[in-house]
């Protein structure tokens, strides 16, 4: 009899301990939500990846980013360089879009991103006619760049949004840009800094020996 209630008692009080941790624990991030916002898993027809499940082997780990005082800076070969704020980029048009990412090595996802047309911010800066390439530079002293016919030409946009939610640290907040088509080395993180060019350039990754064409299905290499 004394055994039995022993055992009960013990089983009361892993359960009351159990009950109780999890209390504890409320303010930890639930999967799928972040900030108070709610992530989407499916949109348009089309099964999105969780974002907790999608993986970060960025070259210096997460950048964390004050939103107050980020600023987007966009020069180069421009009428009037500019600088934006984040409340200032999300004040122009947004667009939503499911695209994968495909990284080179083989793994991938699928996001709904929303963001801005890199061609809506282009419009206030003025592009100059001698324009052919555009660098992005990251927090993280990551680059790579893309042509501007091929920014243009698909609608190819800066996120500030995945999944219906902010964009997380971990996945580049403020902005990732979305090179649909092109593998995920083309993909910027944590973008601080557009430069318009007139020659070639080679980011990061491109700089040691990946292809910078970068489209999906092509080879990964140069040379
Ligand atoms: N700033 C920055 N952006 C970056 C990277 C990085 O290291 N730094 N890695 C790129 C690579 S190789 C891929 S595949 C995509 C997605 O990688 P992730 O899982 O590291 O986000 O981000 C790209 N953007
Ligand atoms: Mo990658």
């Amino acid at each position: 009899m004394k055994r039995i209630l022993l055992i009960t008692t013990l089983i009361l009080l892993f359960f009351s301990i159990s009950t109780f941790s999890g209390c504890v624990s409320e303010d930890q991030q639930e999967p799928g939500v972040y900030d108070n916002e709610s992530e989407t898993t499916f949109y348009a027809g089309q099964e999105l990846t969780p974002i907790a499940e999608q993986r970060n082997n960025a070259i210096q780990g997460t950048q964390y980013i004050d939103r107050e005082s980020y600023r987007l800076q966009v020069d180069g070969l421009v009428e009037n360089p500019m600088e934006f704020s984040y409340e200032e980029i999300k004040a122009l048009p947004r667009t939503s879009k499911v695209v994968d990412l495909d990284c080179v090595e083989g793994w991938g996802f699928t996001g709904k991103w929303t963001g801005v047309k890199i061609a809506d911010l282009f419009e206030e800066v003025g592009v100059m006619e001698n324009v052919s390439t555009v660098i992005f530079y990251s927090a993280d002293g990551y680059s790579t760049a893309l042509e501007l016919d091929y920014l243009l030409e698909n609608d190819i946009i800066l996120a500030y949004g995945l999944n219906d939610v902010t964009l997380p640290p971990e996945r580049g907040f403020p902005l990732q840009l979305v090179a649909e088509s092109k593998y995920g080395y083309k993909w910027a993180k944590w973008i601080v800094r557009i430069e318009l060019s007139d020659s070639e350039y080679r980011g990061y990754w491109e700089e040691r020996g990946y292809n910078n064409r970068a489209d999906v299905g092509g080879p990964a290499f140069e040379r």
